[in-house]
């Protein structure tokens, strides 16, 4: 019954998000590159890149988690892992894949080495997902001075065998030790030819030949119903996304054709990942399309998609709306700030004593959630973590728009400090249930920034179903608790077909015959007693009616 309610919103959410506002790129509040997908403990967690904001090249300086339960509700963990951790390193943060074996998160990274001047290989460990992450080598995994070493892609195959593969624009692969830190073998420069990739290595190409494709970086190493399949960027400058498929990790592979063709999404480079996750299949790559960005301002793009039957990729494109959500968001319980669907003008930052949390709030930014279900609470209080260095604002709480219905609004003094933190409640000035996109629309003085918003949370009562009592009619409650039990007397409204005389069954008298007990331990579970007491107890009575 669960499933099929589950089901039967999920159908329902999909016909009401079908048309409605963008959710790609996923991230707005910084730019990010290179996506690599990793699902752990039903959430899905996504290891990009960071553009800087306004760069002119790929000065990149450190790696970002963000992670979701639902596909369109995205957490920004911050960022983990960067350049300083790596002390042999000092650029150059380029694409990231992380993998999960045996408790331990191993973050493959590339950058550039200070020992040789080149790309190199490397991985960070951590205890969870989000760290924190720590080069457990000291010293890069594989640098040999080339520059071919970037893009590492990890993947673990059923019976337990690694493999990292790597490089632009040539393609290595090498096994890894369970370790997954080490290689087991040398690493291997994989023989690209027409057949395999659509065109032979770099210096087998013959110059002025048309190739049918090209590969260039990014490889993604995968597999499914027993086929591998290496998903790569392709094409030269601008790039598009290509595979090829094989019955074993380490080839023969068979060139099949474009995934996502050559678009206009102001992003010249491309990158991927795909993954399954609740059931639905997705695939990652980034566009230069948040405003401001371009091709040294990516952002990450998910859309979902399904297998051919032959286990072949279908045509993918970019689009606007992006993904539907597989599961409604719970905002009873604290939530971070920076989990949004999206949001407008807002950035995030993070220190050490609270993590990550939202800042650069003006007048008219938003931040959206979507698919909240308020559920059968009755939500009560809005709680908010605020911090104002200046004059502050408000956070107005609306449900299905920006400017939709009003909830309540909290009003955030100057807190004396961009960082000394208030916790502030509102009440709750409507009410609300069921299923509805949640906006925090901030509010204040035109220009200055007004406030950072560390977390918020909605607090309700449970609902009950009113009236209390639906197998009888009930009327002039009377409590009495007795320890821990509530018992509740009433009398008792005759059903008309109870009442006796049958001329009187419509007639707007007051039939009472009889008082009625009931009892509860909790105030939403009601035992029935029946009735306890009754006209005919009463010797003394003048009519067989009135109780
Ligand atoms: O993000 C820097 C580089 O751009 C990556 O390593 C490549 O895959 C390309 O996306």
């Amino acid at each position: 019954m669960k499933n099929l309610n589950r089901l039967i919103w999920v159908a329902s959410m999909s016909a009401l998000c079908s048309g409605i506002a963008a959710q790609n790129p996923i991230v707005q509040t910084n730019y990010t590159t290179d996506p690599a997908p990793m699902v752990h403990d039903g959430r899905l967690y996504v290891y990009t890149g960071h553009d800087e904001d306004k760069a002119d090249f790929f000065w990149m300086q450190e790696w970002r988690v963000y992670s979701t339960a639902d596909m369109v509700n995205w957490t920004d963990h911050g960022s983990p892992l960067a350049i300083e951790d790596f002390k042999w390193g000092d650029d150059r943060a380029w694409a990231p894949q992380c993998m999960e074996r045996n408790g331990k998160f191993y973050w493959y990274v590339c950058l550039h080495s200070k020992l040789t001047n080149g790309m190199a290989i490397s991985v960070a460990v951590g205890d969870s997902p989000t760290g924190p992450f720590r080069d457990v080598l000291g010293k890069p995994m594989f640098d040999n001075g080339s520059w071919d070493n970037i893009d590492p892609s990890v993947f673990i195959d059923d019976n337990g065998d690694a493999y990292l593969c790597w490089g632009n624009p040539h393609l290595y692969i090498a096994k890894l030790n369970e370790d997954m830190i080490s290689f087991d073998g040398e690493v291997t420069r994989i023989e690209m030819s027409e057949e395999s990739f659509g065109a032979p290595n770099p210096d087998k190409r013959v110059k002025g030949k048309k190739y049918k494709d090209v590969y260039v970086e990014g490889p993604w190493l995968t597999k499914r119903n027993g086929k591998y399949y290496m998903l790569y960027a392709a094409g030269g400058v601008p790039e598009h996304i290509a595979y090829s498929m094989a019955d074993s990790p380490m080839g023969p592979w068979k060139y099949m054709g474009n995934i996502m063709p050559l678009q206009d999404t102001g992003s010249f480079t491309n990158h991927c990942g795909v993954i399954d996750f609740k059931g639905n299949s997705y695939f990652f790559y980034h566009t230069g399309k948040l405003p401001g960005g371009g091709g040294f301002g990516r952002s990450v793009a998910v859309e979902e998609f399904k297998y051919n039957d032959d286990g072949t990729f279908p045509t993918i494109m970019p689009t606007e709306e992006g993904v539907k959500p597989v599961d409604t968001f719970n905002p009873y319980g604290k939530t971070e700030a920076e989990t949004m669907a999206f949001s407008k003008g807002v950035k995030t930052e993070q220190n050490d004593e609270i993590g990550v949390y939202v800042t650069d709030i003006h007048n008219g930014d938003y931040i959206k959630l979507q698919a909240v279900d308020f559920g059968r609470m009755f939500p009560r209080t809005f709680t908010a973590r605020v911090a104002s260095g200046l004059r502050g604002g408000n956070i107005e709480v609306h449900i299905d728009s920006v400017g939709g219905q009003l909830l309540t609004t909290l009003n955030v003094p100057a807190t004396g400090g961009w960082e000394k933190w208030q916790t502030l409640v509102a009440d709750f000035k409507a009410k609300v249930v069921g299923v509805h996109d949640l906006y925090f629309t901030f509010k204040g003085r035109k220009g200055p920034k007004l406030m950072n918003f560390d977390w918020w949370e909605i607090r309700g009562v449970e609902q009950c179903n009113m009236p209390m009592t639906q197998t009888k009619f009930t009327a002039d409650p009377s409590p009495l608790l007795v320890g821990d039990t509530l018992f509740l007397f009433a009398s008792h409204d005759a059903s008309p077909e109870d009442i006796v005389d049958p001329n009187e069954r419509s007639s707007a008298g007051f039939f009472m015959y009889d008082w009625l007990l009931y009892s509860t331990t909790d105030m939403v579970n009601w035992t029935e007693h029946g009735a306890v007491a009754s006209l005919k107890d009463f010797s003394w009575r003048s009519r067989d009616n009135g109780g």
